[in-house]
């Protein structure tokens, strides 16, 4: 595995246009864009969330990091995309509604991308007939929803209780920091998954 610790600290200090140079350069030396995204970008992301965690950084220091995630991935990403070929399928992807947290749902829509998706990104404080409506608009078979607020949570729910009403026939994964495969199991979704790269593969899995 390459030596990512300079884009890993570049990420964490926040500098957007040295994040993007270094990216670039790792591309043009060859190295793959799934491995710059895990082994320099969510990996740097996960130490800031450690030392979050800790409270060893604030919530400041972690959207500066996140920022300069973000335009890392923008860079990586018509090479994810590139390497998933064709869509296979079309995906939907929020934040349920009362919820404005969107990094963690950016990413599974990426790695979504990356695995060969047609992402609809419903954006952040999405109503469950918002889901349904854009679910039978694009045809889609994975409705992903996100929610980082025990608050909001509960609006899961509501959403797989619309698509069950519809009798549609999409497969409903929900992750979020605060949500549990037990959680899942309990409100009747058809799977989580912890992380952005997880996310897709259970989404691939789900539609084989
Ligand atoms: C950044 C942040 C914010 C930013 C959001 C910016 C943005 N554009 O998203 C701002 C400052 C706006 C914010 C606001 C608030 N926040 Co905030 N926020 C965070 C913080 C620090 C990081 C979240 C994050 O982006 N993590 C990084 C990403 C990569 O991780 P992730 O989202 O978990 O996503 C990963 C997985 O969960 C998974 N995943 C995510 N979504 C999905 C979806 C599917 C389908 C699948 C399969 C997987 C999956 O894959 C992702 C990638 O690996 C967390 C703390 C924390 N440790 O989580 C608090 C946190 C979530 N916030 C919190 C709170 C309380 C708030 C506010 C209410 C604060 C306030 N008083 O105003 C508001 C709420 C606003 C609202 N209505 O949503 C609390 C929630 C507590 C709780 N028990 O509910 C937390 C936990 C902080 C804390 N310890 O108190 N916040």
């Amino acid at each position: 595995m390459k030596d990512f610790s300079v884009l890993k600290q570049t990420v964490k200090a926040g500098k957007v246009a040295d994040v993007r140079r270094l990216v670039d350069e790792a591309l043009g030396d060859g190295t793959a864009a799934e491995e710059i995204l895990n082994g320099g970008l969510l990996a740097a992301m996960n130490e800031v969330g450690q030392l979050f965690k800790r409270n060893e950084v604030f919530v400041p220091e972690v959207l500066v990091a996140a920022r300069a995630m973000k335009a890392g991935t923008e860079v990586l990403k018509p090479h994810l995309v590139k390497a998933g070929v064709k869509a296979m399928a079309t995906a939907v992807i929020g934040t349920v509604k009362g919820d404005l947290h969107d990094i963690g749902k950016n990413l599974v829509s990426m790695m979504l991308e990356g695995s060969g998706f047609a992402v609809v990104d419903a954006g952040v404080d999405v109503a469950p007939e918002k889901f349904v409506s854009l679910a039978k608009e694009h045809s889609a078979k994975v409705v992903g929803l996100s929610a980082l607020l025990t608050t909001t949570m509960p609006s899961m729910k509501g959403v797989i209780e619309a698509f069950r009403a519809e009798g549609l026939e999409v497969k409903v994964i929900v992750g979020g920091a605060p949500v549990t495969q037990a959680y899942c199991d309990d409100i009747g979704a058809d799977g989580y998954a912890p992380d952005a790269a997880s996310a897709a593969e259970l989404a691939k899995r789900l539609i084989a």
